[in-house]
């Protein structure tokens, strides 16, 4: 029997306002993409989006590990036949789910539950806040079969970590630690591992009922910033701010603090 290659949940924070929870699916294979995942995420994350009572996604893994990148069981080649485009892959899947994730206007948060290798890794990377069990770890282990980070490994490693470490993460293809990560400044935080899924719950809870104009535009301009300069990035801020101070959640945020009550936001509009 088939079983679904990612589990999609909706929980609930306020009428009409939920996050969305996204597990990655093949346990048994540290949730490896295949073809059939990467369309079943596309879907979870399209409809996620367009589903306007959605506030923020949770994605995380089923079982022991978060994700171990491409499912090497779909590579194999024998030794005289033709070579594979590893290109088009990237070009049909990966690529445009890293893409997907990064220009979303929702909050992604990954709590990785366990091993995260190769694209696996980078797929947390991308995701706007991320958490990891004590336990798990962040392997780029793409050298040790031949090939280079890719599905955004080089960019995130480089800007997160800086070039001398992005090199040896590469290069040495070694596990890093939750802990290691988060002192690096690679994840937002390492949290026990029991804790690992309420704490990435209750995140997920505060993203949602915040306002999703702002954090919607928080994403934007930190996005831009990667590849602005100072200058480009003061116009980014300027017209980004002047939306939000046009828009009832920043009426509603400033009006909440001078009655010394918390702030009820509107939601996605
Ligand atoms: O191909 C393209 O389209 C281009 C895109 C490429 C993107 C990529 O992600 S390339 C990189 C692919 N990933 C890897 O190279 C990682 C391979 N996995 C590992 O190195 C290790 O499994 C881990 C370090 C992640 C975890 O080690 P460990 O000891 O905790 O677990 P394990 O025993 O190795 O794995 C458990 C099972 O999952 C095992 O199956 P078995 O023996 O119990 O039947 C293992 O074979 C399977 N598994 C783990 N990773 C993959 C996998 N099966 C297929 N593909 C995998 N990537």
């Amino acid at each position: 029997m088939d079983v679904d290659p990612i589990l999609v949940e909706d929980r609930a924070v306020g009428p009409r306002t939920h996050y969305r929870v996204i597990t990655l699916n093949r346990p048994q294979r540290l949730n490896a993409f295949i073809a059939p995942m990467h369309h079943a995420l596309r879907r979870a994350l399209i409809e996620a989006e367009r589903d306007g009572a959605c506030r923020a996604i949770l994605l995380t893994g089923a079982g022991r590990g978060f994700c171990a990148g491409q499912d090497l069981s779909e590579r194999a080649m024998s030794e005289d036949g033709p070579p594979l485009d590893l290109g088009a892959t990237l070009d049909g899947l990966y690529n445009p789910l890293i893409r997907r994730l990064r220009a979303m206007p929702l909050p992604v948060v990954c709590a990785v539950n366990g091993p995260a290798a190769g694209a696996g890794a980078n797929v947390a990377l991308a995701c706007d806040i991320v958490l990891a069990a004590r336990s798990a770890t962040f392997l780029q282990a793409f050298a040790r079969i031949g090939l280079a980070p890719d599905a955004g490994g080089t960019f995130f490693l480089t800007r997160k970590v800086g070039p001398a470490r992005a090199r040896g993460l590469a290069m040495l293809a070694e596990p890093l630690s939750a802990e290691k990560a988060e002192a690096w400044g690679l994840i937002w935080k390492a949290v026990e591992d029991d804790a690992l899924m309420n704490e990435a719950h209750a995140l997920c809870a505060r993203l949602a009922t915040g306002s999703a104009a702002a954090l919607a535009a928080i994403k934007r301009g930190v996005e831009a910033a990667a590849t602005n300069s100072l200058s480009d990035q003061l116009d980014v801020e300027r017209d980004l701010q002047r939306q939000l101070g046009r828009a009832g959640d920043y009426r509603e945020g400033v009006r909440a603090f001078l009655e010394k009550r918390p702030a009820k936001f509107q939601g996605r509009g």
